[in-house]
């Protein structure tokens, strides 16, 4: 089992996207294990994106992510972290798939509505910025014996 690190970006939230892009996360099989709305300060936001601080786009990065709440969650499950980042899309909802989530909801590349972390390691950091151990609910879906066979 892998774990990611998913944001439901402020554009998300504001535009009454959440539940419909949980229910993707839900619907492929996916165990959302930690879940909690926050809002994201200048702080929390340079830790998150310490690779692109220095970015030339960086500061409207931030000024949209700290604008409004976000909800961040750990989403569970086998190869999570591929599997989420494939449902993402590219960065830009201009060039994402159609089918994606990007592809399907944004039209611009900031405004992207989710993040989900990019690698195992980068996850593992990500999960420690937003959760305490605690906050994590490990738990065993009863219906994992019908998403996949047990030797896959
Ligand atoms: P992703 O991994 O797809 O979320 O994208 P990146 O890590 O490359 O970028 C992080 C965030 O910066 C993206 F959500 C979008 C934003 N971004 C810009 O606003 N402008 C840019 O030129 C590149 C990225």
């Amino acid at each position: 089992m892998e774990r990611s690190l998913v944001l439901l970006k402020p554009d998300c939230v504001q535009r009454r996207l959440m539940g419909r892009i949980l229910t993707r996360f839900e619907d492929k099989g996916l165990n959302i294990v930690a879940m909690k709305m926050i809002r994201m300060t200048t702080d929390l936001a340079r830790r998150h994106y310490a690779e692109h601080v220095n970015k030339p786009f960086y500061p409207g990065l931030e000024s949209y992510i700290t604008s409004a709440p976000l909800v961040a969650m750990i989403v569970e499950g086998r190869e999570a972290v591929r599997v989420v980042r494939s449902m993402l899309g590219e960065t830009s909802g201009l060039k994402a798939s159609a089918g994606t989530i990007r592809g399907d909801f944004s039209c611009s590349r900031q405004m992207n509505l989710v993040h989900a972390s990019d690698g195992i390691e980068s996850a593992q950091r990500e999960i420690g910025i937003y959760f305490a151990p605690a906050e994590i609910c490990e738990c065993e879906p009863t219906l994992a014996k019908w998403l996949s066979a047990i030797d896959e």
